[in-house]
């Protein structure tokens, strides 16, 4: 905001701002040998809100290509769904991995 005096009134002229939106990051799980196919849907199901036949679909591309992504989100969100996936395997010994990447 420019302040500009005029006698002894103070007058608040508007000043163009430019904002920039924030970055977004994906949500990628990784492949591993170990950890359930079963699990994996679960897991895509319970924290990115995904249908069954959606999740089978991802996880099987998880397997086949060795990486997928799960969703886009503000980096906050995006760093609270990587711990909550990370500790929901660590919970039942899977070495599942899932990690965030911003979206450029
Ligand atoms: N490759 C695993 C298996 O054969 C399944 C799997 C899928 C594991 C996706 C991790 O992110 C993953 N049991």
């Amino acid at each position: 905001m420019t302040t500009i005096q005029k006698q002894g009134e103070t007058v608040l002229e508007a000043q163009r701002t430019c904002l920039r939106r924030p970055p977004l990051y994906r949500v990628l799980l990784l492949n591993d040998d170990f950890t359930p196919m079963d699990f994996v849907v679960v897991v895509l199901q319970k924290y990115f809100a995904m249908d069954r036949g959606h999740a089978t679909q991802i996880m099987l591309q998880v397997h086949k290509e060795g990486m997928g992504m799960c969703g886009v989100f503000t980096k906050d969100v995006a760093s609270t769904k990587v711990e909550q996936v990370i500790s929901y395997a660590r919970q039942h010994q899977h070495p599942l991995a899932c990690v965030m990447e911003e979206n450029e």
